[in-house]
């Protein structure tokens, strides 16, 4: 490298433009002073920045290494394919593409390389814990495609397997997606290979949120079983915001054809190269640790949830998140997320599965805890968070229950200044 390098500098950006440059200041503050516990969001880490705030920000690449619609591609070829090996090396996945703007993005091009408008499609109801790419109704898929849901059993409140299979003999889907957005246990990836084998259909795991504790070896990976896997590269897994595939060998050629020309036009390369210093990060030793302690910490903040009367659906959690069911309380998901925001700890609402209320007042929200885990709070913390979250859900002293969080995002903070 030949120095200076031309990175990201905050004193032009200040001096030209402080408009811009305050509201910067105002949400590193936001997100250092208070509670990041929104299941989806991490804090990436400062080599991440640097490449998303790079100059490769100004290159037009589209195509793929060695095959551009533009000259001088030379060094984001080299780019992509580290990002590309270090993902394949990293998921022991045959083929991966790194283009995908988001994971809706990515989700487009997979139904764009596997099914026509029209074609019969099963996934995971929004309303039980899907996302709205699989299905809903105010989405291009429950718009294009004739999408069959599945959801899960009222008792258990865990994905029903028998009416999936079910489900899948009486509607013959060509593409069968599993993974979801609020569903706090582990997916058998097992089972729905079986079904989608029985049925003929292309198994497409959506692992947007718990990709992350895949890359950490925390819980099991769906690579093995799926035709394809989607994902964002934000959340858990702690990279820039954007979206990743892993197929088969035998998809490589439609996935890419279905990312690039199909959905999309030229990739991101600066958002490429920070993908790449995520997967970087994500193989080390230090990276699975965090992994396995994002799970540990999400046990006891739900565990100590229940402490405070408020229920975790499915009884608990394996993963980074959980779904907890107010009812009890008499409190509705949008005043929680209101009490909660006015003292510092950010979730959100959340519909619980079969819930009585609209999807924009909710019974339940969601918490996780990607970012708590990456500032270095640790399971005795999480029942000082459940005790705030607590006291902030039922309207209790809330100048005290601020300033209380204030004390503990202090002793934890996100971006130290040294
Ligand atoms: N919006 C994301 C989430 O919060 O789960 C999913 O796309």
């Amino acid at each position: 490298m030949t120095p200076p390098f031309w990175g990201p500098d905050f004193e032009a950006l200040a001096q030209e433009d402080p408009e811009i440059a305050g509201i910067l200041l105002s949400e590193l503050d936001r997100q250092r002073g208070g509670l990041q516990l929104i299941a989806s969001e991490n804090f990436t880490s400062p080599a991440v920045l640097a490449a998303l705030g790079s100059t490769l920000s100004n290159k037009y690449a589209e195509g793929y290494p060695g095959r551009r619609y533009y000259g001088g591609c030379a060094e984001v070829d080299k780019a992509e394919l580290i990002g590309i090996e270090r993902a394949k090396e990293l998921f022991g996945a045959e083929h991966a593409n790194l283009q995908p703007h988001s994971g809706a993005s990515a989700n487009i091009a997979a139904y764009g390389a596997f099914v026509k408008p029209g074609d019969t499609v099963l996934a995971m109801s929004l309303p039980h814990g899907g996302h709205l790419t699989h299905g809903s109704k105010v989405n291009f898929s429950g718009k294009w495609f004739n999408v069959v849901s599945y959801g899960v059993r009222e008792d258990t409140e865990l994905i029903d397997y028998d009416e999936v299979l079910q489900l899948a003999r009486e509607h013959r889907p060509k593409l069968i997606i599993c993974g979801a957005t609020a569903y706090p246990r582990l997916i058998d990836f097992a089972a729905f290979r079986g079904i989608a084998d029985e049925v003929g259909a292309i198994l497409m795991v959506d692992a947007a949120h718990f990709i992350g504790l895949v890359a950490g070896k925390a819980i099991p990976s769906p690579v093995p079983y799926a035709d394809v896997v989607c994902f964002t590269t934000h959340k858990v897994l702690r990279g820039p915001r954007g979206g990743m595939i892993l197929c088969r060998e035998e998809h490589a050629k439609a996935i890419d054809k279905a990312v690039f020309p199909m959905m999309q036009g030229g990739p991101l390369m600066h958002s490429v190269a920070a993908k790449a210093v995520a997967l970087k990060e994500a193989a080390t030793p230090e990276y699975q640790r965090y992994a396995a302690d994002v799970i540990s910490n999400a046990q006891a903040l739900a565990a100590g949830l229940a402490d405070e009367g408020m229920r975790p659906v499915s009884g608990g959690t394996d993963t980074h998140l959980a779904l907890i069911d107010l009812q009890e309380l008499g409190v509705t998901g949008t005043e929680a997320e209101e009490r909660c925001d006015a003292v510092g700890i950010t979730l959100n609402k959340n519909a619980i599965p079969y819930d009585p209320q609209p999807p924009a007042v909710a019974s339940g929200i969601r918490v996780g805890t990607p970012c708590v885990t990456t500032q270095g709070m640790g399971v005795g913390d999480m029942k000082t968070v459940a005790s705030l979250i607590g006291r902030a859900v039922r309207g209790d002293d809330s100048a005290a229950v601020r300033s209380e969080v204030t004390d503990l995002v202090s002793s934890y903070p996100a971006y130290p200044a040294d």
